[in-house]
Parts: C-alpha cells; sequence; structure tokens
C-alpha cells in the first residue's frame, strides 16, 4: 500500500495560541514562541523533544484527494514520508490496539498522528473513529494530524472536539499558477475533478481558510512545504508570510525526493532534487517570516519510535493480534505501566523537571 502527508514547528504570531514562553529556547529554539505545556513533549515541534520523545503514525487513511507530481502513492507520501511501501493499512479499532501496545512498550511515546498513507481528512470516518478511539482509552496521549487541507475547514470543529492540538497542512504554493504545476488535479469530497489552476486556487483557499479557522481555536499549526528547485523554491518565503499570516506557528520545509524509481512525475521528468546548501539557504531564508523546522525526518505513514528511529517492525499486526487481549485489556496494560513509568520518573525529578513531567503523570 502506499503512504503520505504534512508537518513543521512554532512562534508567536497572528492566532497562534502563544505568548511568550519563559526559558523557551531551551524547547529547541525552532519553536521558541509556542506554549511550552503543549511542545514540550512533541517531538516534532519541539528539536529538544525529539531525543527523548517518541511518536506513533497509525495508517488508517488510505484515500487521496489530490494529486501531487512529487507523489506515487504506491510508495510513502513524500509530504510526510520517506520511500518505502506502507507495509499495512489499518481499521480504526486495530490501529488503537496498536497505538496502546506501542505506549505500553515505549513509555515515552507522546504523540499519536494520523499522516496517511493518503490523506487523512479525505478519509473523515476512519480517522474520526480513530480518534475518538484514542482519546476514550488513552487521554493522555496527544493526538496529531496532517493533511494537504482540501477538505479542512469543514472538519476544524470536530478535530478540536476530538481533542487534537497539533494539525500539519501542506502548503506548496500561495500562487495558484505555481500550485498547478505541482497539484495537476484536486477532488473535493462529492465534487467533480478540477484541474488546473481552477484546482489549485480551490486548495489554497481550503488550507488557507482551514489554518485560520484552525488557529482560531487554539490549534498549532505546522505547515510543510516540499522545496521543488524551479518551481516553488523562490516562492515558499512568501508562502512563510501568507502562512503566518494566517496563524500557522512553524514551518518545515522538506526537500524534494524525485528518484526516478518511485515513479512520480517529477522524478520521471528527471526533475532535480534541491541541493543541501539550497536547502540551508532556503530555511535561513524563510526563518526571518516563521520558526522553521529543521529535524524533519520526512517519516513514513507507519512510522514508530523516536524521530530518526525505526521500531516498525516490532509492532506488526501479527504481533499485536498475537498478544491474544482485548482492546480494554490492552489499555488496562498500558495505563498500569504509564502510571509505572511516571512513578518511576518522578521519584527524585528535579524541580525544572515538574511541570514537564505532570503532562503525562497519573
Ligand atoms: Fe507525525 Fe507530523 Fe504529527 Fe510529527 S511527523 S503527523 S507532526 S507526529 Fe515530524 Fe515526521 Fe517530519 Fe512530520 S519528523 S515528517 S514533521
Ligand atoms: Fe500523495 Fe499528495 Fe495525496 Fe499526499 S496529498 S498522498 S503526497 S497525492
Amino acid at each position: 500500500m502506499e503512504a503520505l502527508c504534512s508537518t513543521a514547528g512554532c512562534t508567536p504570531t497572528v492566532g497562534c495560541p502563544a505568548g511568550e514562553v519563559p526559558g523557551a529556547d531551551a524547547l529547541g529554539g525552532s519553536a521558541a514562541a509556542a506554549p511550552a505545556e503543549k511542545i514540550h513533549d512533541h517531538p516534532c515541534y519541539s528539536e529538544a523533544a525529539h531525543h527523548r520523545y517518541a511518536r506513533l503514525h497509525v495508517p488508517v487513511a488510505p484515500a487521496c484527494n489530490l494529486r501531487c507530481n512529487y507523489c506515487n502513492r504506491k510508495y510513502d507520501c513524500t509530504n510526510e514520508s520517506r520511500p518505502g511501501v506502507v507495509s499495512e493499512v489499518l481499521e480504526p479499532e486495530e490501529a488503537v490496539r496498536k497505538a496502546l501496545a506501542v505506549a505500553t512498550a515505549i513509555p515515552e511515546l507522546t504523540v499519536v498522528g494520523i499522516a496517511g498513507p493518503g490523506d487523512a481528512l479525505a478519509n473523515p470516518g476512519r480517522t474520526f473513529a480513530t480518534l475518538a478511539r484514542l482519546r476514550e482509552l488513552a487521554p493522555d496521549l496527544r493526538l496529531c494530524l496532517s493533511t494537504n487541507g482540501l477538505e479542512l475547514p469543514q472538519h476544524v470543529e470536530a478535530l478540536v472536539a476530538n481533542g487534537v492540538e497539533h494539525v500539519t497542512v501542506t502548503v506548496n504554493a500561495v500562487d495558484p499558477e505555481i500550485g498547478a504545476r505541482i497539484h495537476p488535479w484536486v477532488r473535493p469530497l462529492g465534487q467533480r475533478r478540477r484541474r488546473g489552476v481552477l484546482g489549485a486556487a480551490r486548495l489554497l483557499e481550503n488550507q488557507l481558510a482551514g489554518i485560520e479557522a484552525l488557529a482560531a481555536r487554539g490549534v498549532l499549526v505546522k505547515v510543510n512545504s516540499v522545496a521543488i528547485p524551479e518551481v516553488n523554491h523562490h516562492h515558499l518565503m512568501e508562502v512563510a508570510r501568507t502562512v503566518r499570516a494566517r496563524g500557522a506557528c512553524l514551518h518545515n520545509i522538506m526537500p524534494l525526493i524525485a528518484n526516478p524509481e518511485h515513479g512520480t512525475p517529477f522524478g520521471l521528468a528527471g526533475h532535480r532534487e534541491p541541493t543541501p546548501a539550497e536547502m540551508l539557504g532556503l530555511r535561513a531564508a524563510c526563518a526571518g517570516d516563521l520558526p522553521e523546522m529543521s529535524h524533519c525526518q520526512q517519516c513514513r505513514a507507519d512510522a514508530v519510535g523516536r524521530l530518526g528511529e525505526d521500531q516498525r517492525e516490532a509492532f506488526t499486526r501479527e504481533k499485536i493480534e498475537a498478544l491474544g487481549l482485548s482492546t480494554e485489556a490492552l489499555a488496562e496494560r498500558r495505563e498500569a505501566a504509564r502510571r509505572a513509568y511516571w512513578q518511576q520518573e518522578t521519584a527524585g525529578a528535579p524541580a525544572a523537571d515538574e511541570a514537564l513531567a505532570s503532562g503525562g503523570a497519573p
């Protein structure tokens, strides 16, 4: 199967529910003005946290609603993933069981995200069933989601109601002429396919409206952009300025992956990838408008563990089912493990760690 989308980090911007955070430099700089209580243990939003805390992507969203010229849905979505086939798409209850099993084995797991393998909001039934059940059985876990934004505005209230505090929207262009070179068509739910500039304009309209609405509801919004030389490379500063004005608080610029073997339109056309020097220059240029994330790993839609680590093989569907436990039994087992972990962590914890510990303590 395939895999897919999103991401980025934070500062006090219009609509960002931030405010200055004393000592925020210790959080890793890129998210210097985001509210500490929302990012201190999020491995993507806080650079410092990614050494300690883990995230899990549950691949419950196979369908997608637009075309990206850097994606071949046979492979992981470039927005949020590195190339590689997603080994399995999960049903919502299977995803919840996996999250509980992973959280039991990896007590540093703080975030469960839905990042594909298609688009999370192109699969609203599966996505919201998963979020609701996670919220019921493991309310301490942070819920995170990434999306291309096409269906975002209509789902903002449901995301808030389900406790999602971090959303990543992939925005590659704020000019539909440029957008159409990246996204040749979009297909809003229940509507016909819109091609070219018309489609890109619809996508942009929904992305910006969705970002603004999320920020107004206190959700931290990160924007991912794929840097594509000669297409949007020169345009990403304008992207950063525009999404900041709508309330995004972190930007994650990721290099185009255009290996011809992946079969993407850009790859097959021999489009070049940005050089490391270009990426450095781009991130530095855009950082004047929006804090830039620099530790992104372009994860798979079924990633497990700390960023850069890959523990997927230890948590396959087969292995979790072999435990022979009901979802409720997995939840009880995980709760016991969580309490034991935090008792150990807080015993003798220095005062500086108390706030951090209280976020996940029983
Ligand atoms: Fe996943 Fe994305 Fe949430 Fe993180 S990943 S949905 S914000 S929990 Fe992180 Fe992976 Fe980069 Fe994404 S390193 S690809 S930024
Ligand atoms: Fe692929 Fe784009 Fe759909 Fe993500 S949004 S799965 S990158 S086509």
